[in-house]
């Protein structure tokens, strides 16, 4: 049985766990914040990480990778290596050059920090120039890059909206705005997955706000 340690509060966690549930794999979840991470399975102390009977895995993409070859019910990537490579390209697009430079803004935009100014003038130029160039391979019809759903559309469902908002929230302007970002992820929001992965990181949330008003 494959245990899936970290909070649903995580995109990275909610991105395995959508994956695992659109494939029909069996899982259970084991709640796991930060500062409770088994550094054995995951040095950097990052959730999410996995347990298999193999042994544990972390880091979000290698774990897609790993749930693709062990369990290719439901494929989330093509069989034709060139639309799955398109797919993959897609994945590590929205993770490398949206996800993470978006992240800049999150102690402002959800944990009550601030972000210097500076850091939200280059962040700010920074998501202009890479939204820009994933528009060049989005097609949003009806999914990320095409016909099919695939783990490019697993990454898009958890990372687009907190993108949008953390840039809405500290930047006054939703990058992803000029794209059709909003009716894909309603789209997205009609699977039966991705609304439980939506209640279950609402649920998450509370507690984790709780959590840091209570120390
Ligand atoms: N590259 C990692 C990123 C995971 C990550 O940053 N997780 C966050 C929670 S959303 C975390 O554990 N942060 C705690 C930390 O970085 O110390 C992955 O894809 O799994």
């Amino acid at each position: 049985m494959l245990t899936l340690c970290g909070f649903a509060a995580s995109n990275y966690h909610n991105k395995v766990k959508l994956a695992l549930l659109e494939k029909g794999v069996p899982f259970d979840e084991e709640l796991v914040w930060v500062g409770q991470v088994d550094t054995a399975a995951s040095p950097l102390g990052k959730v999410p990480y996995l347990k298999t009977d193999a042994g544990t895995l972390c880091e979000s993409t290698v774990i897609l990778e790993y749930l693709e070859a062990k369990y290719p019910q439901h494929p989330l990537l093509p069989a034709d290596p060139f639309a799955a490579a398109k797919a993959r390209e897609l994945l590590r697009f929205i993770e490398l050059h949206l996800e993470l430079v978006a992240r800049n803004l999150y102690p402002e935009a959800f944990f009550g920090g601030k972000v210097s100014d500076a850091a939200k003038e280059k962040t700010g130029q920074q998501l202009q120039k890479n939204v820009a160039a994933f528009a060049k391979l989005a097609t949003f019809s009806p999914f990320i890059g095409g016909a099919e759903f695939t783990l490019a559309d697993v990454a898009a469902a958890v990372h687009l909206p907190l993108v949008s908002s953390a840039s809405k929230i500290v930047l006054g302007q939703d990058c992803l705005a000029d794209l059709p970002v909003r009716d894909y992820l309603k789209r997205l929001g009609e699977r039966p997955t991705v609304q439980r992965i939506n209640a279950d990181r609402k649920a998450n949330t509370e507690l984790m706000l709780q959590r840091m008003k209570a120390k």
